[in-house]
């Protein structure tokens, strides 16, 4: 039994129109109007695909397609709101990946002693809301309801409100519960957001965990003076001092190559005028590691970093300040040995090569895998770009990937 390929690759096409851009890319910003209409297409499907499908607090969709047994759930899924210069493939891809494996039961009138769940977890991105991987993490356990729905964006408007306001406020408590236990099993499929597959010209990722990330929220606070009369040594300029803390989150995250990451990709200038020295300034970190002890090293050299930059800059006026807040983390993760294993010997029934890696992307499934055995499978992505609107995948890599997990799932949900 194999998925159908070009339906799968269509309804990527269908839905990577919704928040469509001119370069190819997909913008479709969590709990925006175009997430919502992206929400009724795939739950349209879901219906259309004879799911019964549910949306829980935090909107979480779960489409699901009953077993012949009252068994826990075999699950799959990702998420379909991106970035803001996103592509048609992070997060659609294993929500559709998860409808065609239904669809191809369906026509295969194939049953399964478990049911099959396919999820669409609310704000993975984490670039509107933070913190990141909102959806999975709520139904883990690991954020409450109540605590996410007050989360603000930059404009103030909450998780709560902009849920509300495209519809998808769920009545479902969010997480496992007597009616819809945790799942037996989940995977996700995914592309790779990085360049190891395609240079090793592998087909299948069988995806052993994912780095343990740190985000934090820094606020660099200096003093606004006039870009002319103000001497160079009297300055207490705050662009300047945040761009060596930026100089300092690239050598920490290279002294700890090749797992360490570190990035800023968020600021705030203020008061953002050309002939201003800037007052304050608003920015992120977000640190990634292998290991704890890694993450460990990293956090600490930046607080090192940061109170070396301060405290190199004082003048008759005072000093710099740099506050850094931790705003999300979570540990590094290993998937469950069973679920990966069913990847392997999926990929290995399909004789398509594979390759053992781990994840420097965060992933729902590292939440969910708190509740239930998970595990991932990546396929190629061109150049290894992600997170950029020239994100692209081959057809023929789609298709594999959909169909390891049609055959991952099975191996888990028992074929009647
Ligand atoms: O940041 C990440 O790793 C994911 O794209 N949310
Ligand atoms: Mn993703
Ligand atoms: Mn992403």
């Amino acid at each position: 039994m194999r998925i159908d390929g070009q339906r799968l690759w269509d309804s990527l096409m269908e839905l990577a129109q919704i928040g469509g851009t001119e370069k190819g890319g997909v913008c479709r910003i969590a709990l925006t109007a175009l997430d919502g209409q992206g929400r009724d297409l795939v739950c349209r499907w879901l219906r259309e695909a004879g799911c019964e499908v549910r949306v829980d607090d935090i909107g979480n969709i779960f489409g699901r397609r009953p077993g012949t047994e009252d068994l826990p759930a075999v699950a799959t899924g990702s998420h379909i709101d991106t970035q803001p210069t996103g592509g048609k493939f992070d997060g659609n891809y294993g929500v559709l990946a998860g409808l065609e494996v239904v669809r191809t039961l369906n026509d295969h009138n194939v049953k399964t002693r478990a049911p099959i769940e396919v999820c669409a977890w609310t704000n993975e991105e984490g670039t509107r809301f933070t913190p990141v991987m909102m959806g999975s993490g709520t139904w883990a356990g690991v954020f409450k309801s109540e605590d996410m729905w007050v989360r603000p964006d930059l404009e103030g408007k909450t998780v709560g409100q902009e849920l509300a306001a495209i519809g998808y406020s769920g009545t479902v408590p969010a997480g496992p519960s007597a009616g819809y236990p945790a799942f037996g099993s989940y995977f996700e499929a995914h592309i790779e957001q990085g360049p190891v597959l395609e240079d090793a010209d592998i087909t299948i990722g069988v995806v052993l965990g994912a780095l343990g990330q740190r985000w934090f929220d820094v606020e660099v606070t200096g003093m606004e003076a006039h870009a002319g009369p103000t001497p160079m040594p009297l300055r207490l300029d705050a662009l300047l001092a945040t761009a060596r803390l930026i100089e300092a989150v690239n050598r920490i995250a290279l002294s700890e190559a090749p797992y360490g990451r570190g990035t800023v990709g968020f600021m705030q200038v203020h008061p953002n005028s050309r002939n201003v020295i800037p007052g304050r300034v608003k920015t992120t970190v977000d640190l990634r590691h292998l290991d704890a002890a890694g993450l460990e090293r990293m956090q600490a050299a930046l607080y090192a970093a940061a109170e070396e930059i301060a405290g190199g800059t004082r003048t008759r006026l005072g000093g710099i300040k740099i506050d850094i807040k931790l705003a999300t983390q979570f540990p590094p993760c290993a998937f469950e040995g069973e679920c990966v294993s069913a990847v392997r010997n999926a990929a290995a029934a399909l004789e398509l090569p594979t390759l053992e890696l781990v994840s420097g992307a965060g992933h729902d499934a590292v939440y969910v895998a708190r509740k239930c055995p998970a595990a991932m499978i990546f396929v190629p992505c061109k150049d290894g770009i992600s997170h950029n609107e020239v994100e692209d995948a081959r057809q023929d890599h789609i298709e594999a990937g959909g169909n390891v997990l049609l055959h991952a799932m099975l191996a888990r949900a028992g074929r009647v």
